[in-house]
């Protein structure tokens, strides 16, 4: 009996034998089970089938078999051909400190997304693009549907082997970063690489940003090595590929769906956003102790996701793992505009959780313990104790001094320290004492991992909320949320029934008494004239030709500060490669320690963000329980006025202060 199926529908088919015995069948393009069966260039073999065989038949298959088939037990298979679009270059592709991030308006704009996805792809080469796993997800932000059913057909189009996407197209930056490094696909199949939906800290919805990053078979953002060539190929490209004729995937069922194309077997592979990563974290941190703290009536605890991506974790971790109470989630829905706010935990943004705590304005009169907030992809956190903020310097120095003893991931100790150039020498103190390597690298992640892949650094972090570890490559916001539970249950062990609670406070204050402090704010000046922005870098930048004359001025503006010893522009060569950064951000270095740094945001998608960074050391424990801002003042002055803040961008006042 012949059969022909020349359109394609979801058509099931069973092979049946009367006799039950092998049979042929004439086929093409065709899988059996989930072995391929597509020969191109062949076609019409002849394969063995036997009465159990499962046929996945493509749209323009032609099965001719000499039994009787019937229409039942086999999963349709879409058939796709590519499709070569022209194109032609779109202005300002180039990926800043964390991928490529622009207004949604301009990524919707045609062929704008295809053009960077084909970039990332050539910029890959073609050969490992072939038959690789891609991981595509992201922290849910308005436009991800429609960019991963984008995304997908390309990289089909690109040859690409499996594509796996978080259910509902969810994935926290740092579970992205775990997924490509421990997940397993069912046919033991690796990741190789992963683009990560997001803008991050930058708010979404139609009128806000989108964002998309490259990180490489590692977990970590690709370097700038790779990012320089997909803007490259930005300024030059002609043509992208996208699949004709494969259909939308549905991404809110966990599940595999099969295709074919001229490359062979296509497979979208959606699965459980959390497991891989809840997973990871167990294998870190001792749950139990930190279910003890959460369970022991003198600790209370309260996490907000700033409706980002985090909230799909914090459940299932702090409340399903761990046992804290629903109602400590806030804001834990992740949603496309992040309910309209700011996705950026800090003291401006995360309001409802600095009330919450004690702090700001209307403080609630009973916080918390502990607090802590994450931004919309979830790999930065904000860390509170009750009425207590923690400055992100602060808290990398503190995890990596506590490390060893609470958090068993690292018992056998620290391989190295790193620090981003802009945060505070609290983490260098501490290297030095525990005798430590350490790095300073320049900002953004992506300068962390190969020290990381070369065995020489655990703990890492930046003044901007970001603190991770050699776990993953990117950082993790409830990573560190967990390695601060670790420590206060470490502390608390033998006084969660009863004795005094060492709280946030006391461990930092502490830690001040051991090490030091590290006096510390930022500045940020957002949204200004790109143009001035540029000039106060030049101002900057000219100053450092003549110290001698910095140091007049500086002494004219106050006496009360030290003198300036050198500045420069910051420069960094990667000891692990080779590579060398520049202009990595002006620098202003003390006699005392001090330092002045500024630099231009690489984040933002409009105007300019001029970022100035501001510390001082005090090793004097009788002098460590100042405020911070009038700790500060002195040297906030000279910045201010030897940068020209106000006559060149007209700002009288920062619209962040952290
Ligand atoms: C900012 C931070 C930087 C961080 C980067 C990405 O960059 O300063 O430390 O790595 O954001 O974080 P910039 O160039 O704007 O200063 V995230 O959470 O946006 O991935
Ligand atoms: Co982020």
């Amino acid at each position: 009996m012949l059969r022909t199926y020349d359109q394609f529908e979801a058509i099931n088919l069973v092979f049946q034998s009367r006799q039950n015995e092998n049979h042929r069948l004439k086929c093409s393009p065709l899988t059996c089970g989930s072995q391929l069966l597509n020969f191109p260039r062949h076609p019409f073999p002849y394969i063995s089938l036997t009465p159990s065989t499962t046929i996945t038949h493509s749209p323009s298959l032609h099965l001719s078999a000499n039994l009787p088939l019937s229409e039942k037990n086999c999963k349709a298979m879409a058939n796709f051909t590519v499709n070569r679009v022209q194109s032609s270059p779109i202005e300002g592709q180039k990926p800043g400190t964390s991928g490529l991030r622009k207004k949604v308006k301009v990524f919707t704009q045609p062929h704008y997304l295809h053009n960077f996805v084909q970039s990332t792809f050539n910029a890959l080469s073609a050969e490992k693009v072939k038959g690789s796993t891609l991981v595509v997800s992201g922290d849910g932000r308005y436009y991800s549907k429609d960019a991963i059913q984008i995304i997908i057909k390309m990289a089909a189009a690109n040859g690409v082997r499996s594509v796996w996407v978080g259910q509902n197209g969810l994935l926290s930056t740092p579970a992205v970063s775990a997924v490509v490094r421990e997940r397993v696909g069912a046919d033991g199949s690796k990741a190789n690489g992963a683009f990560i939906l997001t803008a991050s800290h930058n708010p979404g919805g139609p009128n806000e940003d989108f964002g998309i990053k490259y990180n490489m078979g590692n977990g970590g953002p690709a370097p700038e090595g790779i990012t320089d060539k997909i803007f490259e190929n930005t300024t030059t490209i002609k043509e992208y590929f996208i699949a004709e004729g494969l259909p939308d995937v549905d991404i809110s069922a966990i599940g595999i769906s099969n295709f074919s194309g001229p490359d062979g077997q296509f497979d979208v592979d959606v699965f459980d956003s959390a497991s891989d990563y809840v997973k990871l974290m167990k294998s870190i941190f001792d749950f139990q102790s930190i279910q003890k703290l959460i369970a022991s009536p003198q600790f209370s605890f309260c996490y907000d996701a700033l409706h980002g991506v985090a909230g799909a974790y914090a459940k299932r971790i702090f409340v399903e793992e761990l046992g804290a109470k629903e109602s400590s989630l806030l804001n834990c829905v992740p949603k496309e505009d992040f309910g309209g706010g700011h996705p950026d935990p800090n003291l401006t943004y995360a309001k409802e959780l600095v009330a919450r705590m004690g702090l700001g304005n209307n403080p609630d009169s009973n916080p918390p313990e502990f607090g802590a907030a994450a931004d919309g992809d979830a790999d930065r956190n904000m860390v509170l104790g009750k009425r207590f903020f923690v400055t992100p310097s602060d808290s990398v120095a503190i995890i990596a001094a506590n490390a060893v003893q609470a958090i068993p991931y690292f018992s056998s100790g620290l391989k190295g320290v790193a620090r981003s150039m802009p945060t505070s020498a609290a983490l260098d103190v501490v290297a030095k004492s525990l005798n430590l390597k350490f790095f300073e690298v320049p900002t953004g992640w992506k300068f962390f991992g190969n020290l990381m892949d070369a065995g020489l650094c655990s703990v890492c972090g930046e003044e901007s909320f970001g603190t991770g570890s050699d776990h993953i490559r990117e950082k993790d916001g409830i990573w560190a949320v967990l390695a601060w539970l670790s420590i206060l249950a470490h502390k608390n062990k033998d006084n969660l029934n009863g004795g005094n609670l060492v709280t946030v406070e006391d461990i930092v204050k502490q830690h001040w008494a051991t090490f030091g402090r590290h006096y510390y704010t930022r500045y940020d000046y957002e949204n200004v004239d790109a143009g001035a922005a540029k000039d106060v870098v030049a101002h900057l930048v000219k100053l450092q030709s003549n110290i001698l004359d910095v140091n007049n001025t500086v002494k004219g503006m106050r006496s009360d500060v030290a003198n300036i010893v050198s500045a420069d522009e910051f420069e960094y060569k990667d000891p692990v490669d080779g590579s060398i950064s520049k202009n990595q951000g002006i620098r202003y270095l003390f006699e005392d320690g001090s330092r002045l740094v500024f630099r231009l945001s690489g984040t933002g998608s409009e105007g300019a963000t001029i970022r100035l960074y501001i510390e001082q050391y005090e090793k004097d424990s009788s002098k460590t329980g100042r405020d911070s801002q009038e700790a500060l003042a002195p040297l906030v002055d000279v910045a201010l006025k030897l940068s020209k803040m106000l006559e060149f961008t007209g700002r009288s006042a920062p619209t962040v202060i952290t």
